[in-house]
């Protein structure tokens, strides 16, 4: 048992879900029939209806009390305070201060740092308004009619999903792709139809020394050259830099004038409202992009003032957290009805797993429960006629995250309410289903009965939200942010490292020279590997 389990609040949990575990939603509807109207939250133009969910008033009153005995109140304040909490890092993390409002004070070490994020965000609006009115011309004086994005993990992620999320924001006269793969062809069809005299290329790194990245920047850098005549000065008006690193930065020839700046207490995955959203900025222009900056800072006060019952972050986290430990769910399905929400989940799957995929808490010991669940999903209605099928009928309980924005952004005939109907349709099978004797009902041949029937009790949220804005996306990724918070909080877990990615990372720069070396050499990996590499050397005309 783990000093979380053995705690009385969990234990107060445990006793409860056991208790609860047999009660069905029809069951729990039927008893209270003011149970849709009085379940659900509003805050910040976002209602969420969790009375979908298996649980009672009793249900949420312990699980704020297990916020409250694993002190997420105080963690809160530490975030927001600049505190260290990023321990084995030893960093502040503070996202919350890249959508802070001018004349906000957040400090890491007694220093106020909103006014040096203003300052970037300022020099990233007048280049953003310069490539978009023509004024930044390229090399040979065109215009600039591409951009693209070099970067992965955090510095890929959040701008690609923005983008599409925003698109219907965005200069239609401006094209933007996104490199991220080492994968040659991610670049070569990135690039393949574009003229290198239009093209802007925007590295995104973090460090500055990410293999893939600096791979692709390398390559983009010849073909830009090898577009433009060969003039390395070409380099100043076709590439600039999001980027800690100026000294890396310099070194590849970009001029630090044209570097965009973040710092050491941005985490990658948190990164899509820092410079790392040049890309955004361009595409959606500064205006917007500072709206979708107050819908992140909206949600931020709300987080950090909300009591916990009325707290839209702390109820989606502690709800993901009831089915991940009491009720053995391995994933979260987060479904948007919207196709402009395509990436979104992509996004999520970095925030959340990246985040909260630990099995050990802040000083080292077992967690001793399930951590972060196995996120997933695709836009609704697609994913209805193809996987939905295992969520409704299947032997796994997948809690599911519904999406819908009550106004189209492209209204066109009946679709958008066709569209509504789907996301309120599936909430309602996914909770009620169809019994047998409904089954029967309808005439159905008895062998076909338990064929057609949908136990129900599949737990859903809806968040429902008006309109697809950008400060609505701020809210949004904001209320994901805080809720991976939440969950972490519980577990008492670091949800702002990543150590789980190194090891592959440093094994594959040892396996590169071993695959490109002309001649064979010892290999001292385990048999497996060792024969794969010479398989590969074999195929690829190497001794
Ligand atoms: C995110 C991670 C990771 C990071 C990439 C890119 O939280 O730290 O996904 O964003 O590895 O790193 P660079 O921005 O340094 O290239």
């Amino acid at each position: 048992m783990s000093a979380l389990t053995a705690s009385p609040a969990w234990q107060a949990l445990q006793a409860h879900a056991d208790a609860l575990r047999g009660t069905h939603l029809r069951a729990l509807f039927a008893a209270d029939p003011q149970r849709g109207e009085r379940l659900a939250l509003q805050a910040e133009g976002i209602t969420l209806d969790y009375s979908k969910h298996r649980i009672t008033d009793e249900t949420l009153r312990l699980l704020q009390a297990l916020a409250t005995q694993a002190g997420l109140r105080a963690r809160i304040d530490a975030m927001f305070a600049g505190e260290r909490i990023n321990v084995t890092e030893h960093r502040a993390v503070l996202h919350v201060a890249l959508r802070a409002p001018r004349g906000a004070d957040i400090r890491v070490d007694g220093v106020n740092v909103v006014p040096e994020v203003h300052q970037v965000l300022d020099r990233m609006a007048a280049f953003a308004e310069q490539v978009r009115s023509g004024a930044w011309r390229g090399h040979t004086g065109q215009r600039i009619r591409n951009i693209v994005n070099i970067g992965i993990g955090g510095s890929d992620l959040g701008p690609v999903m923005a983008y599409e999320a925003l698109r219907h924001y965005s200069a239609r006269e401006l094209r933007l792709r996104f490199v991220s793969n080492v994968d040659g062809t991610d670049f070569a069809e990135a690039v393949q139809d574009l003229d290198a005299a239009e093209t802007l290329f925007i590295v995104s790194s973090k460090t500055f020394t990410t293999l893939e990245t600096m791979t692709n920047a390398h390559s983009a850098r010849d073909w830009a050259l090898a577009g433009l005549g060969g003039d390395p000065a070409a380099v100043a008006k076709h590439f600039v830099a999001v980027s800690t690193n100026a000294p890396a930065v310099s070194a590849f020839g970009i001029h630090t004038d044209n570097m965009f700046g973040f710092w050491d207490w941005v985490g990658g995955r948190y990164s899509m409202d820092s410079a790392i959203g040049l890309s955004t900025m361009l595409a959606i222009g500064p205006a917007q992009f500072s709206e979708m900056l107050a819908g992140f800072h909206a949600m931020d006060a709300h987080f950090r003032t909300a009591p916990f019952e009325r707290n839209l972050p702390v109820l989606m986290g502690l709800l993901s957290l009831w089915y991940a430990d009491f009720f053995d769910a391995q994933t979260l399905a987060v479904l948007p009805y919207d196709q402009y929400l395509k990436r979104f989940p992509a996004y999520l799957q970095q925030l959340t797993m990246e985040s909260n995929g630990k099995h050990v808490t802040l000083d080292g010991q077992p967690v001793g429960v399930p951590t972060c669940p196995v996120v997933w999903g695709e836009p609704g209605t697609n994913g209805q006629h193809s996987f939905y099928q295992l969520i409704h009928q299947g032997t796994h309980l997948i809690p599911c995250d519904l999406i819908a924005f009550a106004q189209p952004l492209n209204p066109l005939g009946r679709h958008h309410d066709m569209l509504l109907a789907n996301v309120l349709a599936q909430a309602e099978a996914l909770a009620f289903g169809k019994t047998a004797d409904e089954v029967r009902a309808e005439g159905t041949a008895e062998a076909l009965v338990p064929h057609r029937v949908f136990e129900g009790n599949r737990p859903s949220s809806l968040l429902l939200l008006d309109k697809l804005t950008p400060a609505a996306l701020g809210k949004l990724v904001a209320l994901y942010e805080h809720s991976v918070f939440t969950q972490a909080a519980v577990w008492h877990i670091n949800a702002f490292d990543q150590w789980g990615v190194e090891l592959g990372k440093a094994l594959a720069q040892r396996i590169i020279p071993e695959l490109e070396s002309p001649a064979a050499l010892a290999l001292a990996h385990d048999s497996s590997t060792n024969a794969l590499i010479r398989r590969v050397r074999q195929m690829r005309g190497r001794p």
